[in-house]
């Protein structure tokens, strides 16, 4: 079996990890599959949502540390050269897809996999779900944009907390604490997770892209420049045929049937 599986159904691309047995940990090879996966959602029109979601008893735990030989007497390791090809373009590649990204998570969602989990836009966990910082535990620092995304999502104090820790959250915690979209029961995650990538599939993909981009941009830039920024995507929006639809069909009074476009 493909330790990545990609699928396409109404528009939900599904980006399964598939290493069950060593808890989805990340391997290059599966970072190449991840990466044509997002390429693929980046490119086909047929594609107007994805969802990401793991195989077996948890998320995923990060990056597989058995591909390293850390024996005494091995070759220094350089873990710059793993994030530089490797987490840093997924992490750039999910934030800068213009199609909104469902992340189901269960189970463990540790080290590099619970960041990779965070920068999904919509985060959805079973309720017995966890995040774990885990990278203290072995001496590394939060990466694939943790140190970016944790103190801007629960604050430098919660962020420091869990960085140096490397305790379990819930899942409900992450939901009280701003960290995810919500939390739900372990039978529902599957067909909540599935509901919300095919309804975003059915909506103004284009919005959604343009949106993505202006929440993103928010973090670093002025209120001024944001402003500047909302006028000139919402031109953008303006000439899509999914904002006439919108209007004509608030006007009809009636749900409306969006092409993406
Ligand atoms: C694993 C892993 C794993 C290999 C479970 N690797 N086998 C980025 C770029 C470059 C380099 C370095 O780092 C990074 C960032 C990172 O992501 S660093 C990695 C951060 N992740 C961790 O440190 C988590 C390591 N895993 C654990 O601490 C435990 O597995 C947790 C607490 C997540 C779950 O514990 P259990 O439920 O007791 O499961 P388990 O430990 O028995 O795991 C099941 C199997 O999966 C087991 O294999 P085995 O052959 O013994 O049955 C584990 O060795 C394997 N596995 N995570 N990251």
């Amino acid at each position: 079996m493909a330790p990545v599986l990609v699928s396409l159904d109404a528009g939900v691309e599904t980006i399964t990890l598939n290493r069950p047995e060593k808890l989805n940990a990340l391997t290059a090879e599966m970072h190449q599959r991840l990466r044509d996966a997002l390429e693929r959602a980046a490119d086909d029109a047929a594609v107007r949502a994805v969802l990401i979601t793991g195989a077996g008893r948890g998320f995923c735990t990060g990056q597989d540390l058995a591909e390293r030989d850390v024996s005494p007497g091995a070759a220094p390791i350089d873990l710059s050269v793993s994030l530089g090809s490797h987490y840093n373009p997924l992490i750039r590649r999910m934030r800068a897809l213009p199609k909104p990204i469902v992340c189901a998570v269960h189970g463990v969602a540790a080290g590099a996999g619970a960041n990779i989990a965070l920068a999904a836009d919509i985060v959805v966990a079973a309720r017995s779900a966890s995040f774990v910082q885990a990278f203290s535990k072995i001496g590394l620092v939060p990466d694939s944009g943790g140190t970016w995304l944790l103190p801007r999502l629960v604050g430098t104090a919660r962020a420091m907390g869990l960085a140096l820790l490397a305790e379990k959250l819930t899942a409900d915690d992450a939901e009280r604490w701003g960290l995810i979209w919500k939390a739900v029961d372990d039978d529902k995650l599957a067909a909540e997770a599935k509901a919300l990538a095919a309804r975003l599939a059915s909506g103004p993909t284009k919005g959604y892209g343009l949106l993505k981009r202006a929440m993103y941009a928010s973090p670093t830039n002025s209120l001024d420049a944001q402003l500047d920024l909302e006028r000139d995507l919402q031109r953008d929006a303006g000439r899509s045929e999914d904002y006439r639809e919108g209007v004509r069909a608030f006007k009809d009074k009636r749900e409306p049937r969006f092409s993406g476009k």
